[in-house]
């Protein structure tokens, strides 16, 4: 029998759980390692809050809200409510059942235990078994707005200021001292079969990623990197990708997100994975010499995370 394929997918924002869900139902062909975006990480009422690793986890136990895209199912929210009553910030919505983690996460980090140590902890206790869930890095990294109304952190302008200010660079501190998560290496080192970029916004999601000093060559040194659009028909699935993308003189299709990972990444990708809806956009890709592959990307049951991650293994092992 042919071992599984060892596959590492970074995974940022809604796109990035969800097809990290696909994946964890195909876990008879594929042994994958999910790097997290932690720029979105911050510390709140005293908590570190990590939501991107916190929506692959709830994705993977199938507790995460559907409707949100983020937090719990079936979450209550009595202590934001008494937090409020008594005065104290209520913007950032942490629901009860989610402090409950935060709380244990805390408690790890406080016992010394490693974000990666702690993180796998939580799967466990989510009952979450058969692959790794790893934040990118140890060192603190945040992604950080500068707009026309000051700097502003990620959480600020994305849940205070619902994305509003004009974005005139991101900032990701402490992207350039932080190194790779060693459970990474240590995946790498064993032999990686691919590299997927999960349908994740590439400034504010996969940046704070492949910015990590030698994350980008340890990566391109495995085998293929694909990359699925964020963008279908010209518009990005959720969040504010579409408009970064305008605020920088960008149109926001598919063309011009792989433009955009090509300037920034120069020679990483090896297929790109578009849209059935973007097939006008992958001939004119082709045409230029790109590998591009055609599918349904949009993964709105856990059927569709599933085929969309089987359709991406296919692909991967049909690449010479
Ligand atoms: N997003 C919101 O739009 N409003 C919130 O109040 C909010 C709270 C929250 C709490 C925990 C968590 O893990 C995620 C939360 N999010 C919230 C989502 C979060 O801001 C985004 O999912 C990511 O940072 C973007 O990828």
């Amino acid at each position: 029998m042919k071992s599984r394929l060892r596959a590492v997918l970074l995974a940022g924002g809604g796109g990035g759980a969800r097809l990290a869900r696909g994946f964890y139902g195909l876990l008879d062909q594929v042994e994958p390692l999910v790097l997290t975006n932690s720029g979105d990480d911050f510390e709140h009422l005293g908590l570190l809050v990590c939501p991107d690793t916190d929506s692959v986890l709830y994705a993977l136990s199938d507790v995460i809200d559907p409707e949100r895209g983020w937090g719990r199912s079936d979450e209550s929210w009595s202590v934001l409510a008494e937090v409020e009553r008594l005065g104290g910030p209520s913007w950032f919505q942490l629901g009860d059942r989610d402090i409950a983690m935060h709380l244990l996460r805390g408690d790890g980090l406080a016992a010394g235990r490693s974000l990666a140590q702690v993180t796998t902890d939580l799967a466990e206790r989510l009952g979450i078994k058969g692959l790794q869930i790893v934040p990118a890095s140890e060192q603190s990294i945040r992604t950080i707005l500068r707009t026309p109304e000051g700097d502003l952190d990620f959480q600020s302008y994305f849940v205070g200021r619902r994305c509003e200010p004009k974005v005139e660079s991101v900032v990701l501190q402490g992207v350039t001292e932080a190194e790779p998560a060693p459970d990474l290496l240590s995946f790498m080192e064993k032999g990686c079969d691919c590299v997927i970029l999960g349908p994740s916004n590439p400034y504010l999601s996969l940046a704070p990623i492949l910015e990590i000093s030698g994350i980008v060559e340890a990566l391109a040194s495995a085998g293929p990197v694909v990359a699925v659009s964020p963008i279908v028909d010209g518009a990005a699935i959720k969040g504010p990708l579409a408009k970064l993308m305008t605020e920088r003189g960008l149109e926001a299709t598919a063309i011009s997100w792989v433009d955009e990972i090509k300037n920034m990444y120069p020679g990483l990708v090896d297929l790109w994975v578009l849209d059935s809806r973007d097939h006008d956009a992958a001939e004119v890709l082709q045409g230029r010499g790109e590998r591009v592959f055609v599918c349904d990307t949009l993964m709105t049951d856990t059927r569709q995370k599933v085929a969309l991650a089987s359709q991406l293994v296919e692909e991967v092992k049909r690449f010479v």
